[in-house]
């Protein structure tokens, strides 16, 4: 009945519990599930109905990380060899290349680095069926050594979301995997010891709301004096902190922001203005509805070297972004903002209805907040992951857009970067709530590999640019798809995690 009633309110298909509970509250509902399960109390399935209406009507959720795109620097302006951009710009906004069939490609037997999958994990009953339940937070580490893929798995009883994890070397200290873990909110590293990770915690908190979530962060010389400092990005009092490495292993947390009511979903670094300073994004929104009604949302600049007041980067109006991405996609020597500005919807007849697709927007320094330009358009809903790096090798860069349901799309700039681009379908068998998507050259041959959760086809994937379109590698399968929801991808050092 819930399924039912959520799907139909939902509009498009039944849903999976995980998503169900993502899709109107996600880590939310997760939460209030733990909670109760802790208090003893859910014991009926009246409350699953009653949690699940709840969660329509609050409808906060979690939401979308950008995976770091990494690729060969070294640009190679001249060197267009076909595929180009402008071809592909020309055909429009909807069209898209039709996906080539997929031949199975084949990673090399050892590669240098590894994956961090940071995931939400729901429990599953003896019919295999997903429960609206919520596990322990949970990392797994891949890597690929002998020909074969090696997983290690971290879980956190304290949080029931990791949210992301990344690979961290503070200066003068010991590295580790930091992880950001959502009820409880904590950033934590993890090092492994004799064979055991252990943790240690650098910053929890309540925040004083109704969720304590550590959502995002990124790494960068914040405050210009070399120092690798995290941004952070919290739920839900809008907490936006950096946290500095300090003497003996030490971390300095500083909050530089705060709105109440408010969630912060992701955080970008990078020099727009291009003064050899970096200023970090965030993506503030009202609280998460996912029932057709209004959420506003804004794209803010921070500055922390030199302090003053944030500034608002892109004014999104009565719509919201959960997803940005801040990187030199053109190769002009100057980083801009991609905004993935989620459809705007209404309902009608309890359904949900698309009255403008989710768009992908550019803004450079100096761009009008109300006047981002629309580089692509793509029929969905959501937009959680962009993505950027070299697929071919052409030393031309590419971004790739995960939207929920419509497939993965790679995205070519064309002669104008600031008008329309080039749009191609990758594979429209991959998709998920989050469809988390890193853009990665991990096994070190120039070339950038796609890593893909698709969640709800319950697999990790990886897809290898063939010359003409691309090959695809299951890298795991979950027992039962749609058990996780997959919020991040990052590369590690294989040696670190050995
Ligand atoms: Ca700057
Ligand atoms: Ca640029
Ligand atoms: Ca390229
Ligand atoms: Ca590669």
């Amino acid at each position: 009945m819930l399924a039912l009633g959520l799907a139909l309110a939902y509009g498009e298909r039944r849903a999976s519990a995980a998503e169900r509970f993502s899709q109107s509250a996600g880590s939310d509902v997760m939460e209030r599930q733990t909670q109760n399960t802790r208090k003893g109390w859910i014991k009926h399935p009246v409350w699953m109905v009653a949690l699940g209406l709840l969660a329509l009507t609050l409808a906060p959720m979690a939401c979308g990380n950008t995976a770091e795109g990494k690729g060969d620097k070294s640009a190679n302006a001249a060197a267009d060899k076909g595929a180009g951009g402008d071809k592909q710009a020309q055909q429009g906004d909807d069209k898209g290349d039709k996906a080539k069939p997929m031949a199975a490609a084949k990673a090399p037997a050892d590669m240098a680095k590894g994956l961090l999958v940071a995931i939400s994990q729901f429990q599953v009953d003896e019919n295999k069926k997903v429960i609206p339940k919520p596990g322990p937070a949970k990392l797994e580490i891949i890597t690929r050594e002998g020909g074969k893929w090696n997983t290690q798995v971290i879980e956190d009883p304290d949080s029931n979301v990791f949210h992301k994890a990344f690979y961290y070397e503070p200066p003068g200290g010991e590295p580790g995997i930091v992880t950001l873990g959502g009820m409880n909110a904590s950033v934590k590293i993890w090092r492994k010891k004799g064979g055991k990770w252990t943790a240690e915690t650098i910053w929890t908190k309540d925040f004083g709301g109704k969720f304590n979530r550590m959502r995002d962060a990124e790494v960068g010389d914040l405050y210009g004096d070399g120092k690798p400092v995290m941004a952070v990005a919290t739920h839900d009092q809008g907490i936006v902190a950096t946290i500095s490495p300090g003497a003996e292993g030490k971390f300095e947390v500083k909050e530089i922001d705060k709105k109440e009511n408010t969630f912060v979903h992701e955080i970008e670094i990078g020099d727009i203005d291009g003064d050899k300073t970096l200023e970090f994004y965030s993506t503030p929104s009202e609280p998460n509805k996912l029932d057709g009604s209004v959420q506003t949302g804004l794209v803010m600049r921070y500055v922390p070297s030199k302090g003053g007041e944030p500034t608002v980067v892109a004014n999104l109006g009565n719509r919201h972004a959960k997803e940005i991405l801040v990187a030199d996609v053109d190769g002009d020597g100057k980083d801009e903002l991609y905004v993935a500005v989620e459809a705007e919807t209404e309902k009608v007849n309890k359904k949900i209805r698309v009255k403008s697709p989710v768009e992908i927007r550019r803004y450079d320094a100096g761009t009008d907040p109300t006047k981002g330009v629309v580089i692509a358009k793509l029929k969905d809903r959501l937009c959680r992951f962009l993505t950027y790096g070299d697929v071919d090798g052409d030393g031309k860069k590419e971004m790739v857009a995960a939207p929920f349901s419509s497939g993965l799309w790679l995205l070519r700039p064309g002669s104008d970067p600031k008008g329309t681009w080039g749009k191609t379908l990758i594979d429209k068998d991959s998709s998920g709530f989050e469809h988390t998507s890193l853009l990665a050259d991990l096994d070190g041959d120039g070339k950038d590999e796609l890593y893909v959760a698709s969640d709800r086809q319950g697999e990790v994937r990886r897809y290898d640019w063939n010359g003409s379109g691309f090959d695809k590698t299951v890298i795991s399968t979950r027992e039962v798809p749609k058990s996780v929801i997959t919020w991040n991808i990052m590369p590690v050092p294989a040696k670190a995690v050995k």
